[in-house]
């Protein structure tokens, strides 16, 4: 079962780099997730780009079962998560985040592939990471993040 774990030429991503969940208030969902989850905070920035107030949340940061979930709240009513909590009634999965080694590279190949991807240049997300989408029209309505992790990560 595992011998097909290893990384692979044909393999785009790395793993996942964490699920990101829409929520109201950042410090309400922090409490919530550390309080209840177990989670703890890793790291906490604002993204005046995106829009957003962000912390990445975390289990046991050196294990390979290790696991990261991303608290975003909107910065102002035009953050596409201010939109996301409207349409969607309330806080939710807005997300999935590919862990990737060379964005540029696997850009490259989705867009052969007929995937696009909503900027034309990967822009800067968590840590310094960069970053792109693909709309989730075209990733089986689901919205993905694809992240190639920078110093800070
Ligand atoms: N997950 C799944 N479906 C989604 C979605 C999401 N997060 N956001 C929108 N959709 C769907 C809508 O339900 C709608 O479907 P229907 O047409 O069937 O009703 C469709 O996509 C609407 O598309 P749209 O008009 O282009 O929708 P939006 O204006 O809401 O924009 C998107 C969607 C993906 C372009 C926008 O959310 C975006 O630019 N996302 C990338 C940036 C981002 O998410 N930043 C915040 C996080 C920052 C970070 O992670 O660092």
């Amino acid at each position: 079962m595992w011998e097909n774990r290893r990384m692979d030429n044909t393999d785009l991503f790395i793993c996942i780099d964490h699920v990101g969940l829409a929520v109201a208030d950042l410090d309400e969902a922090i409490k919530f997730h550390t309080e209840v989850f177990g989670w703890r905070v890793l790291h906490r920035e604002v993204n005046e780009e995106q829009g957003v107030a962000e912390a990445m949340m975390g289990t046991g940061s050196q294990l390979p079962e290790s696991a990261q979930i991303q608290l975003l709240a909107p910065l102002n009513e035009n953050s596409t998560i201010a939109k996301w909590l409207t349409r969607n009634g309330g806080p939710g999965m807005q997300q999935l985040c590919y862990r990737v080694a060379d964005i540029d590279a696997v850009s490259a190949t989705l867009r052969e592939r007929g995937v696009r991807l909503l900027y034309p240049e990967p822009k800067t997300g968590t840590g310094g990471a960069r970053i792109n989408f693909v709309h989730p029209k075209d990733a089986g309505g689901v919205l993905l993040e694809l992240t190639q992790p920078g110093t800070g990560h």
